[in-house]
């Protein structure tokens, strides 16, 4: 079939690329020219782990080009983001527009599918505005007769820096108005995917997607929770994690600096949106994991305070291990509620950034690489487990004042006073 997708970002942009792949000819469309003018130079204009090869081969190949504008296709697919406002309520008028582009070139026999994150409901919306727009095609759901469109909702679930491979190998859940629809969704994904795809019902699959990144964020809300009781009580976090995981039936995630990134801080939300009522746990878990980053702040001041000559580095910025994304990072907001307090006297060391972000400018921070910091800082903040953080030796920072909030260096002589038991029997 010929594909067209709408939004050509992280989730639209490798999917493009592995349609095309897998022989389609697929017409991109983005609504920023830069975009557009970069994809059709076989560019890419976001990091992702092999994505420029891949995109460079199938623009070469003639199977992936990119516009400002919807073309007809036989499969259509929206993976355009839906942010929510500053009272947490998501925001679906980018689906929505995006629909309503692809609405006016629809034939008998087209699939329309919508990849973004969404509120569950989200895809009969889009029904009822391709309806309202083309009464002259039979829409799914809302006539006995067989329609002449299918729509379905299947998310994506793929993990940033993995997004090629996951694409191929993850199983997907492909909800379908009818399940009709579902069927020829399938039949499609079926053309790339490797792992086993599941029809459902289109609420079903637009709620799975948001429970998936609620679960992961309770998860690491408890054990954001654990690391701040752990404090106070002198505990080794890590060392507790550890043990209770050998347990068979236990499984806590990793404490951090506050949970990044654009899904799942952003998707429970989008549960509570919908159910503000039924949901204190998910959002208790959103306040726990945002409170982290206070926290952690708060102990990074009195650690200062205590070495107020003291020359402090933070390592990385990114929201997570080993990528270059440093949007909704808790890291950076450490770093940069740092750098303005103690200005000079930080530094910032993030090897998978050229330059700091621009709200460093005029803090007085500045970047240096990792062995300016062993050499030249004090006091050693790790916001970021990169795997040129983990490795390096104690032998190089045994001296040195660290808060680790990423638990990489276990072996860290804690210093006198600190993790002492603070509960004693007698
Ligand atoms: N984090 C912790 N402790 C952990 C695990 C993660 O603090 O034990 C933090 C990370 O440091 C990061 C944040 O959570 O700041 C999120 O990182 P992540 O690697 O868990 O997830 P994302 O945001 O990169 O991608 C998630 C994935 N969802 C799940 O694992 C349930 C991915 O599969 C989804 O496709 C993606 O969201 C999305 O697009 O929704």
């Amino acid at each position: 079939p010929d594909v067209c997708i709408v939004g050509l970002g992280y989730i639209g942009l490798p999917t493009a690329a592995i349609v095309a792949r897998a022989g389609c000819h697929v017409h991109g469309v983005d609504v920023s020219q830069h975009v557009v003018d970069t994809i059709n130079r076989g560019e890419i204009h976001i990091e992702e782990v092999d994505l420029d090869g891949l995109v460079q081969a199938v623009v070469q190949r003639g199977l992936l080009k990119a516009s400002l504008s919807v073309a007809p296709a036989d499969v259509f697919i929206i993976a355009v983001p839906t942010p929510f406002g500053p009272d947490h309520q998501p925001d679906i008028s980018y689906v929505l527009s995006a629909a309503r582009s692809v609405a006016p070139v629809l034939k008998q026999g087209d699939v329309v599918i919508l990849e973004s994150t969404s509120p569950v409901g989200t895809t009969e919306e889009i029904r009822d505005l391709i309806a309202h727009m083309r009464p002259d095609l039979k829409v799914p759901g809302c006539t006995r007769e067989t329609p002449d469109i299918a729509i379905a909702y299947c998310p994506e679930r793929v993990l940033p820096g993995r997004i090629l491979e996951e694409l191929a190998h993850n199983d997907r859940s492909i909800g379908g108005i009818t399940p009709r629809c579902a069927r020829k969704a399938l039949a499609f994904y079926k053309l790339f995917v490797r792992g086993t795809c599941i029809a459902t019902d289109a609420r079903s699959a637009e709620m799975t997607k948001l429970v998936e990144n609620a679960y992961r964020d309770v998860n690491i809300a408890f054990a954001n929770e654990l690391s701040i009781v752990a404090d106070k009580m002198g505990l080794d976090v890590w060392e507790v994690i550890k043990l209770a995981n050998r347990h068979p039936r236990v499984n806590i995630l990793q404490p951090g600096p506050g949970v990044g990134g654009h899904c799942i801080a952003v998707d429970p939300w989008f549960i509570v949106a919908s159910a503000p009522m039924e949901t204190p746990l998910i959002r208790t878990a959103r306040g726990v994991n945002d409170g982290k980053i206070h926290h952690v702040i708060g102990r990074a001041d009195a650690l200062i305070a205590q070495h107020p000559k003291a020359r402090i580095a933070c390592l990385g910025l990114a929201f997570k291990a080993n990528i270059d994304d440093f949007r909704e990072s808790p890291a950076r907001l450490v770093a940069v509620t740092l750098a303005r307090k103690y200005g000079e006297r930080v530094s910032i060391v993030e090897p998978y950034a050229a330059q700091l972000p621009n709200e460093f400018d005029g803090t007085g921070a500045k970047t240096i690489d990792l062995d300016e910091a062993l050499e030249e800082c004090d006091i050693l903040i790790v916001l970021v487990d990169h795997d040129i953080f983990k490795v390096v030796p104690l032998a190089e920072r045994a001296d040195k004042i660290v808060y680790d909030t990423r638990g990489i260096w276990p072996d860290q002589p804690k210093p006198a006073g600190e993790a002492a038991p603070a509960l004693r029997l007698a």
